[in-house]
């Protein structure tokens, strides 16, 4: 039989080599001991566990040091290189056979340069795909009694990403069309990262997840024209939501002047759903999430919304940029809704895991948990704003989700999309989504791997790396999924029998509306419904709108032109809550715009006085003249040619400016010369559209001509005096409450 094959120790296997074969010390030479067997690696204790094993951390979204090397890779260095660092010589001739010859295949900087365009879009969000964001810091004010959560201790500091949106529109679509508006802020908790998703309207469509594409499908363009745009005012929506009665509810809070926001800074948010919150004893409360600004809920006016939408399609941006960029920082109180946690999970007899329903404030007040203050624009908006990603999974221990159907499928949603919209498993490592907590996991590879992970033993249990890491207790802050009893009951694709209640609320919400704001949500039914060609759709919404109320329902049949249906179910017996309401309270003005038309000839020193006045009160003066440049030693800020309405909260008249006489158009000889005081007609266009919007307007001076000439002099909410900071004091008092709500008609009581 064959000798047994001696297995050797490499290290000796590899003396050997190098040693004299004749030596008699050497093992396995002649005469030599045997050879003794060893373990290819030395084995040896585990290893004392690493104190902490974080996520690759270069620098985190909100600036702050993390210790390690700047990434940053911009535009600050002195020479173009290509991605592998070689400087260049030349980027703006491809290497060419001879200068009128044809491209060569080895130019490497022309390849590189054009693939990489090639692929610099990634896809947009299938919803919520228009949007822009800002860093900031949230301040909590104690909550310790109904949650464990840190970043609401009192005097906590977080910082904070938020993002805005519509829903329905394309990345490059106008801000101001009648929408939902995302409002999504990610706490980079020292505990973790939370994401509270949100809304500005605290209802949905839908109460299962499993009709989120239904409802997205009827709502986007439709499928053989790809049109309308960003819009709601289309057969698909209303053939969906007047069939799925669910959706009449938010479809009202669409309606009103919710669904057109002045600003973001202007628009409470809504966590929607109702989360289950546990303190440090373990005790839980259901909540709901709220954001109220600091500068009250205010709206554009339709006529503004959809003339905005072409002057200035990104008008909601500019609007958050420019505020915090000139230091009119936007702030939110972040409230909670706090109900008992009983196992029927209702609240005044409202099903708290229906998301179509809303908790009226007058019978759960919401308590202020912390303070949110946005100071910081985005550097680049793809790499944050745009690559973002947002998770209600994303929670902390304190706050864990409730059963509502509709939050379940979104805690599945989620992730799925970014993965194919972020291009793989690893999101969590772009700057903008590093938690700031340490972060330990044992998730490897995938495509776009930045990490270097040190260790070789991801796995659990183990002893080579030491056997860390350790999981955590409640000492240690560990994140607690609360052991609620899950009901013994049969699988079943049902709905528990409250969410049956389609329409009660819907009611609710018109009847806590102001006259005024009642007109503006009868006048916006006619319109979306009026933009349908199937008559059978608009009849099955008028029958909606007639178990909502049968006034509602009477004037937009009138407006449609069809006779109003009967409802099939009396309205509902329900007690209007007034907090919905936009209309009654006065807010700060801060950064708001307050345009001033001046000419050369009258009051520049008034207008030097009252441009301070406004800058003192925190507001923004745009001066507006003729020509761009200066008039006297004052800088303009617009023109007639470029300043319009609407983007004003107000509007002065210094002056009463006359057109040059070679800017006229050549008139018909028979009809003469122009009346010399005949002021531009663009300015009366200014004066008229304020007011039609019900906006404050002053004049003195000079102006008061232009009031006049305007046909607006004497009205409600036109002010003159004598002099201009005067005439300032009295038109902050009217801004405060956002309109002049006498201009408008209000039939419906
Ligand atoms: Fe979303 N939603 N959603 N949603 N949602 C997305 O996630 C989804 C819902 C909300 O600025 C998507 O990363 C389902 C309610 C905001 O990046 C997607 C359902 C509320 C944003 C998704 C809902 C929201 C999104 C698309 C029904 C208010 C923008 C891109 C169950 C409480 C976040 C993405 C940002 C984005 C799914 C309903 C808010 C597809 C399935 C209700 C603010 O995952």
């Amino acid at each position: 039989s064959k000798p047994a094959k001696v297995v050797k120790n490499v290290v000796e296997a590899a003396a050997e080599k190098v040693t004299d074969p004749v030596s008699p010390d050497v093992p396995g030479a002649p005469g030599s001991a045997p050879p003794t067997l060893a373990e290819p690696t030395t084995p040896h204790d585990p290893l004392p566990p690493k104190k902490e094993q974080g996520a690759p951390q270069t620098r985190t979204p909100t600036g702050a040091a993390t210790g390690a090397p700047s990434t940053a890779n911009g535009q600050q260095g002195e020479f173009l290189t290509t991605s592998q660092g070689a400087r260049l010589r030349d980027t703006d001739h491809s290497l060419k056979a001879g200068p009128r010859g044809p491209i060569l295949l080895q130019d490497h900087h022309f390849r590189e340069k054009i693939t990489h365009f090639d692929h610099e879009r990634i896809p947009e969000r299938v919803v919520h795909a228009r949007g822009t964001g800002a860093h900031g810091v949230f301040t909590g004010y104690g909550a310790e009694e109904i949650t464990r959560a840190g970043f609401l201790r009192k005097g906590k500091e977080t910082p904070v990403f938020v993002r805005f949106s519509t829903v329905l529109g394309s990345r490059g679509s106008a801000d101001t069309v009648r929408d939902t508006r995302g409002f999504a802020t990610k706490f980079y908790t020292d505990e973790g990262t939370f994401d509270l998703v949100g809304n500005n309207m605290p209802v949905f469509f839908i109460q299962d997840a499993i009709k989120f594409p239904d409802i997205i499908h009827a709502a986007k363009p439709h499928p053989d024209r790809e049109i309308p745009q960003a819009q709601s005012a289309h057969d698909t929506f209303w053939d969906f939501v007047s069939l799925h009665t669910e959706a009449q509810h938010h479809t009202m809070w669409n309606m009103s002047d919710r669904g057109v926001p002045r600003s973001f800074r202007m628009m409470e948010g809504f966590g929607v759903h109702t989360f289950r919150l546990v303190n440090a004893a373990g005790e839980t409360v259901l909540a709901k999430f709220h954001w109220k600004p600091k500068l009250g809920v205010h709206s554009l006016v339709w006529e503004e919304a959809q003339l905005i939408g072409g002057i200035d399609p990104d008008f909601h941006r500019r609007d958050l940029y420019d505020a915090i960029e000139a230091g009119a920082y936007p702030e939110w109180e972040l409230g909670l809704q706090v109900f008992p946690d009983t196992p029927e999970e209702t609240f005044a007899g409202i099903d708290l895991l229906d998301p179509t329903k809303i908790v009226p404030e007058e019978l759960a007040p919401v308590q202020p948990v912390g303070r949110l203050v946005l100071n910081r624009t985005p550097t680049n908006f793809f790499a944050e704003t745009e690559q973002v990603a947002f998770h209600l999974g994303h929670l902390v221990p304190g706050i864990d989700v409730t059963n509502d159907p509709l939050l379940q499928g979104r805690l599945f949603s989620y992730v799925d999309t970014q993965l194919t919209r972020l291009g793989g498993p690893n999101f969590s490592q772009i700057p903008v989504n590093r938690p700031h907590a340490p972060v330990n996991d044992m998730l490897r590879d995938g495509f776009h791997q930045d990490a270097v992970h040190a260790g070789v033993a991801p796995y659990r249990p183990n002893s080579l790396d030491g056997g860390n890491p350790f999981t955590a207790g409640d000492a240690e802050h560990a994140f607690l999924d609360v052991p609620v009893t899950v009901t013994e009951a049969p699988k079943i694709r049902a709905n528990p029998v409250s969410f049956d209640d389609h329409f009660s609320q819907a009611r609710l919400f018109w009847l806590s509306m102001s006259p005024t704001e009642r007109e503006h949500i009868i006048r916006a039914y006619t319109f979306e419904l009026g933009k349908c060609y199937h008559q059978a759709i608009k009849e099955r919404q008028l029958r909606c709108l007639a178990t909502i109320d049968p006034v509602l329902c009477a004037r937009v049949a009138t407006g449609l032109g069809l006779p109003a249906p009967e409802p099939t179910e009396p309205p509902a017996d329900v007690r209007p809550s007034p907090a919905l309401s936009q209309v009654g309270r006065e807010w700060p003005t801060d950064g708001r715009m307050v345009g001033i038309v001046i000419d050369a000839d009258h009051d520049l020193d008034g207008v030097v006085a009252v441009r301070s006045a406004v800058f003192a009160a925190g507001m923004v003066p745009l001066l507006i003249a003729a020509h761009g440049g200066k008039v006297g030693e004052l800088p303009v800020q617009r023109t007639f040619a470029t300043g319009r309405s609407v983007e004003l909260d107000a509007l002065l008249l210094a002056g009463a400016p006359v057109p040059a006489p070679d800017a006229l158009p050549a008139r018909d000889a028979k009809a003469g010369a122009a009346d010399a005081t005949a002021v531009d007609p663009r300015v009366l266009l200014l004066v008229q559209e304020s007011w039609r919007h019900a906006k404050a307007i002053g004049a003195w001076g000079a102006g008061v001509t232009v009031l006049e000439q305007a046909g607006v002099a004497g009205t409600p909410g036109v002010v003159t005096g004598g002099s201009a900071t005067e005439v300032l004091t009295d038109v902050q008092r009217l801004m405060a409450r956002h309109r002049v709500w006498e201009r408008f008609p209000a039939s419906v009581s």
